[in-house]
């Protein structure tokens, strides 16, 4: 390490109490010496550990029936999860709404979207009482492990719109080393070979096998792993789950209405898709700092500030962009389900 790069070594340790992830960002957390004594182990045993006692803070917010298929797969799958009618206003809503949307590339695939902010939530009111529901929000704050609002948008997959390497999110991976907590309402019917949401059944559990995978990873991420292990999404390929002691992945390949509501820290991807194909979703996600040892006490998740988060957050990056880049571009005004650039490309 170059002498004036120690002048950084009280920033790099003030992250260890939080969810820095980035192995190769930070040279404590991704110090091979330190994590062959088992620095990333113990954050990830201690993360593991406050977050059941969240979770066990939280558990009366969810049915005894939606706690035990999450406790034991890591995520909770509701098919018809709205009543038909509220659906069919839901989608109608959705579909027709035009918005400020954004556009992200990974690979051959275009990921969209659209804030679920105050004026959306003003123009779609079957969307406002989905998230306002009480079922909705127990199972966000259980999967997430704490009383937080998380954060809204409209989403949609628009895959193979280019020539393109593939998609990176089709590679299985965990998001963080800690519990956090995505949802994907789909709103369109998802094929088995056009892109499905899939997940790797118990890979939420850190067990002494993931332990000891975890372990070798965070030894070798900054010197022989691919960018995104190293910034902390660490990758494994299907060959590896035996292992672990785990099963093969399940693709989601689900009816509209179907509600998923996952712990990400368990191994997660995007299905192939054989043809260009178009998911849409309401997709939330919720992340905090995950060595706290309280549920609450979140000003981000106060109403009025909690539904002006993503619009916030890209004009903040915008204006940083120099700086922390901006991979989210400003697509115009849109629908979700407007088709993509016929290049291929985004604004
Ligand atoms: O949207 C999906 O199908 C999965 C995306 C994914 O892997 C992720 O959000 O980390």
């Amino acid at each position: 390490m170059k002498p004036a790069r120690y002048l950084l070594l009280p920033w790099w340790i003030a992250q260890l109490p939080t969810g820095a992830k980035a192995f190769s960002d930070n040279p404590i957390i991704g110090s091979p010496l330190l994590n062959r004594w088992g620095l990333h182990v113990a954050r990830v045993r201690l993360a593991g550990m406050l977050a059941g006692v969240r979770r066990k803070r939280l558990a009366h917010l969810v049915s005894a029936e939606d706690r035990a298929a999450f406790d034991r797969d890591g995520f909770v799958l509701t098919r018809d999860f709205l009543p038909a009618d509220l659906f069919a206003d839901l989608k109608r809503q959705v579909l027709a709404h035009v918005a400020p949307a954004r556009e992200m590339v990974q690979g051959d695939t275009i990921t969209r979207r659209i804030a679920l902010d105050p004026a959306a939530l003003a123009a779609m009111p079957a969307v406002a009482a989905l998230v306002g529901s009480a079922r909705w929000r127990g199972l966000m704050r259980y999967v997430g492990s704490f009383d937080s609002e998380p954060i809204g948008y409209i989403q949609t997959i628009l895959s193979h719109v280019s020539d393109a390497a593939p998609d990176p999110q089709t590679a299985l991976h965990a998001d963080t080393f800690h519990a956090t907590v995505k949802a994907w309402l789909f709103l369109t019917d998802v094929a088995e070979d056009e892109g499905p949401l899939v997940y790797v059944p118990g890979s939420h559990r850190m067990t002494p096998q993931r332990l000891a995978w975890e372990r070798d990873r965070s030894v070798r991420a900054r010197t022989s792993l691919d960018r995104l292990s190293a910034r902390g999404s660490l990758r494994i390929t299907p060959e590896e789950l035996p292992a672990l002691d785990l099963p093969e992945p399940q693709a989601f390949a689900v009816p509209a209405n179907t509600l998923v509501v996952a712990d990400t820290s368990g191994f997660h991807a995007r299905g192939a898709s054989v043809r260009p194909s178009v998911r849409i979703e309401i997709w939330t996600y919720g992340r905090r700092n995950p060595f706290l040892p309280w549920t609450g006490l979140d000003p981000f998740s106060l109403p009025g500030i909690a539904e002006r988060r993503a619009p916030l957050a890209w004009s903040i990056r915008d204006r940083l962009r120099g700086l922390l880049g901006q991979p989210w571009s400003d697509a115009g005004l849109k629908t979700a389900a407007a088709p993509a650039h016929p290049d291929g490309t985004v604004p």
